[in-house]
């Protein structure tokens, strides 16, 4: 898959353009300063940064800290947070558990794991949904899956583009018909196989469409002193 490319200080209406091109844009050299005030400022440039993120926060309020910690934080269920532990976490969209999900998510390395863990996956929607029966992209839009809001589609047809929100853990929170599994392990298989691997350097920052586009990475050691930081951004358009 292509990603579009910059370096250095950017251009917030280029990344837009770039993001709008290719799904995915990754700005080498971006930043190392882990307070989070350079992710914030330019989640602010390019729209309103999400402000549901409590996870853990760093100086910026408006950016959350993603990194494996010694006792990871639970979520309502009482379960481990992923990204703060050092498991692999498989490829998703955003905020699934919002009605509006954040539009765009950032991800800023601030330190890659030196062992050679936790590589970033990309899947894009446009690349995978051809893989898809049609019966199963039929389920998949239909409003059936339960969430904390009320009932949700995985896929939807915005403006004629397909868009997705998906996130296994949180669909499984609620029970699934055996129809509904067999879907999804369709749709994760499909992403699979068209799946790219990405190894962000320290002071990259990774801009991600978060309606066309998944996202994950692989696992690490959990001493790992990996660290990135997250941002996300809700359009002001809807
Ligand atoms: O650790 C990563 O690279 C990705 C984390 C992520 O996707 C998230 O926190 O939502
Ligand atoms: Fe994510």
């Amino acid at each position: 898959m292509q990603i579009g490319s910059l370096d250095g200080p950017p251009d917030p209406p280029e990344v837009l353009s770039l993001l709008e091109q290719y799904g995915a844009v990754r700005i080498a050299s971006f930043s190392r300063d882990e307070s989070g005030i350079d992710l914030q400022r330019l989640a602010t440039s390019l729209d309103t940064p999400s402000a549901e993120d409590f996870t853990v926060s760093c100086t910026a309020p408006l950016v959350t800290r993603v990194e494996s910690l010694a006792d990871p934080k639970l979520d309502t269920e009482g379960l481990p947070i992923k990204s703060t532990s050092a498991v692999e976490f498989a490829c998703h969209t955003d905020e699934f558990y919002l009605p509006e999900p954040a539009k765009i998510v950032m991800l800023q390395c601030v330190r890659p794991d030196p062992h050679g863990g936790g590589d970033t996956i990309l899947s894009a929607l446009p690349n995978f949904l051809p893989l898809i029966s049609g019966e199963t992209r039929k389920l998949l839009s239909r409003r059936a899956f339960l969430t904390d809001f009320g009932l949700t589609q995985i896929l939807s047809r915005v403006a004629g583009e397909w868009e997705i929100r998906y996130n296994r853990d949180q669909i499984e929170r609620f029970p699934v018909t055996s129809e509904v599994q067999l879907a999804l392990e369709e749709l994760e298989h499909s992403a699979n196989e068209t799946r790219c691997l990405l190894r962000l350097e320290a002071g990259d920052c990774l801009v991600l469409d978060n309606r066309t586009l998944l996202h994950g990475r692989t696992e690490f050691r959990p001493n790992s002193p990996r660290l990135f930081l997250r941002a996300r951004v809700k359009s002001s358009e809807r």
